[in-house]
């Protein structure tokens, strides 16, 4: 079988999340034909390692994107604004971690354990979510599945990598400086985050929130359809490299039963139940980073809310938070042949794909046999040894038959090669619609 692979590019290869999806695509075999990265000109021309071959990193810019299929942006929010639409102008699908388009009502954010569905009504975008926003909903997700969440109060322990490799340095080099005894530097943050934390996750809004916080509770409602679910965060930034923990008390339409509640944790794919507290068994950061699915632990039924339950999620901000979701959103598209392009680059037949192939192909060869069977007629061949096959059944008026030597020195080779441009018609015809799109969008 012929699996399609893709080309892709990534905008922002350098930096932490970018780096995360070079080594994802290739550890998780995603089929990639050609991986092209981008990234600020100021790191145009680094070289990048991808399983053991040197791709080197070009400027991104509108035109760089002509011919690829999917295109992962891992850059800042105001990058993904001016470049995303030119490459889904030149055909591609975007998949953006940015918050530059998440609350856009046309743009499906996307988490493929919770919404998968809303992939199908992309017009080019589709978002990933905020970090902390994917590693919350990994454990609110199932519970609310099976008890229905009326509201739900977060508190958010990021480690650094949320910040970037700045971030990541900032963090190693204080505490150097520290056991040195020597005086801690800091640019990033505002405090010092060696051995301390800062309860400031973005910068703040009118309200006292942060933008992370309102991050949180606008996002945690498009994921879940709920536009009127109740939700408060309090995010804070501790000095951890990799991975974040979100502790969540949420309120419940139904009544809870722990026992359930843990069996729902259990049987939900994105999760895996880490909660033995006799055993000072519950998911940590440290256990969580580079780890597919988010550990849910610490479950108890909460002591201040009615029908509630409290609970810690950690999960790797940087893979689920960000490049592998995304990656699990190609996937899952692939998967289950969601198209990848925008509606108006997806090649639309009358009555589908398949049916319309096989009734080209139908009509086809009809012709070809009316063709070949008048010819035969007109030709006058006599009736030979083909013992009434050949192509007696196929002329209406009378019947023929045709000699040996013509079936298979002229008439064969001539539908096997009418059959082989047909195939390599229907194997082009997508490659034509993007040589087509390129051309007529390279001329504005
Ligand atoms: C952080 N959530 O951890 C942010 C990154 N998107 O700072």
């Amino acid at each position: 079988m012929n699996i399609k692979s893709y080309l892709i590019g990534i905008v922002g290869a350098t930096g932490a999340v970018g780096q995360e999806l070079i080594g994802l695509l290739t550890s998780r075999q995603f089929p990639v034909a050609e991986l092209r990265l981008f990234a600020s000109p100021c790191s145009a021309g680094r070289s990048v390692d991808m399983g053991g071959k040197k791709l080197t990193v070009q400027e991104a810019r509108p035109d760089a994107f002509y011919g690829l299929d999917i295109v992962f942006f891992a850059a800042e929010g105001s990058i993904a604004k001016a470049l995303a639409p030119e490459a889904v102008k030149r055909g591609c699908l975007v998949l953006d971690k940015s918050s530059a388009f998440r609350m856009c009502a046309d743009v499906p954010l996307v988490v493929p354990e919770i919404n998968l569905e809303a992939t199908r009504r992309h017009q080019g975008i589709i978002a990933s979510p905020n970090c902390s926003t994917a590693v919350a909903l990994m454990g609110l997700y199932p519970l609310h599945q099976r008890f229905g969440v009326k509201r739900a109060i977060f508190s958010t322990y990021q480690s650094v990598s949320g910040t970037g490799l700045d971030a990541i340095n900032e963090l190693e080099t204080q505490i150097h400086a520290y056991v040195k005894k020597e005086t801690l530097q800091r640019k990033v943050y505002p405090y010092q985050i060696a051995f301390n934390v800062i309860p400031q996750v973005g910068s703040f809004g009118a309200d006292n929130y942060t933008d992370e916080e309102r991050k949180m509770r606008e996002e945690s409602c498009k994921i879940l359809g709920l536009p009127a679910l109740k939700i408060s965060a309090t995010c804070v930034r501790v000095p951890v490299l990799r991975a974040h923990s979100v502790a969540v008390s949420a309120e419940f339409g139904k009544p809870v039963d722990l026992t359930e509640a843990r069996r729902v944790i259990a049987a939900f794919p994105g999760a895996v139940l880490v909660d033995e507290p006799e055993k000072l068994s519950y998911p940590t950061q440290l256990d969580f980073s580079r780890v597919e699915k988010c550990g849910v632990g610490r479950m108890r039924l909460d002591t201040a809310l009615d029908k509630a339950l409290s609970f810690w999620v950690s999960g790797d901000n940087l893979w689920k938070g960000a490049a592998m979701n995304s990656i699990q959103i190609a996937e899952a598209m692939v998967r289950e042949g969601i198209p990848l392009r925008a509606p108006e680059f997806v090649t639309k037949w009358p009555l589908g794909d398949a049916a319309s192939c096989s009734l080209g192909l139908a009509g086809l060869q009809w012709f070809v046999f009316r063709f070949f069977g008048r010819l035969a007629q007109l030709v006058r061949v006599p009736r030979l040894h083909r013992g009434g096959r050949g192509f007696d059944s196929l002329s209406v008026h009378q019947p023929v038959s045709v000699p040996d030597c013509f079936c298979s020195r002229f008439l064969f080779p001539i539908m096997k090669f009418v059959f082989a441009a047909w195939k390599n018609f229907l194997a082009q015809t997508e490659v034509a619609a993007d040589r087509l799109c390129e051309n007529f969008l390279g001329s504005d």
